[in-house]
């Protein structure tokens, strides 16, 4: 096998590369001004100076980034809203009610097991992955997915559960409007 280096890769060397040198250039200039003594007061002062006004400056932008980011969280809604659909794996089956919703619904799979740990895993039309969570037996797994595109979406097993794991899919339709 061999490794093929495009442009990115190069740029990023030369990128690196740039820092480094700046970096070098900024200890050694450091290095060589240390000479000038800094009183210790000095360095006290200016230092719990910018620890405060670092400090005041974190608890402002955390405060602002989960105020508004926190509403935004699938689990801050509490499912309202949602249609439920109930997903129950076993060996070696999905069982999904309802089996099918509507283009553009919200839905909220509620999936747990009757057995044994599973994988939920479900596909887009396309083949793509958009989301997975465990089956487990005593306990209701949510997954919230907004489903805004028709066709049949496929289930596949994610953990290996027994003999027949590999058989264990199903679908899902969602129909247009
Ligand atoms: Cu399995």
């Amino acid at each position: 096998m061999s490794l093929h280096y495009g442009g990115p890769q190069i740029a990023i060397g030369v990128v690196f590369a740039l820092l480094a040198l700046v970096f070098a250039t900024a200890f050694l200039v450091i290095a060589v001004q240390a000479g000038s003594d800094v009183g210790f007061e000095r360095v006290h002062d200016v230092g719990y100076w910018l620890r405060r006004r670092w400090l005041a400056l974190l608890v402002v932008v955390g405060v602002v980034v989960v105020g508004i980011s926190l509403f935004d969280l699938p689990y801050a809604s509490g499912g309202a809203g949602r249609t439920v659909v109930k997903v129950t794996g076993g060996q070696f089956f999905w069982s999904l009610q309802p089996a099918q919703v509507s283009a553009g619904t919200r839905v909220r799979f509620d999936v747990t097991s009757v057995d044994v740990n599973h994988g939920f895993g479900l596909y887009d039309p396309h083949g793509h992955l958009i989301g997975s969570v465990q089956a487990m037996p005593g306990y209701h797994n949510k997954l919230d997915l907004t489903l805004s595109e028709a066709g049949v979406y496929w289930i596949r097993c994610f953990e290996y559960c027994g003999l027949n794991h590999s058989t264990m899919e199903s679908s899902f339709k969602v129909t247009r409007g």
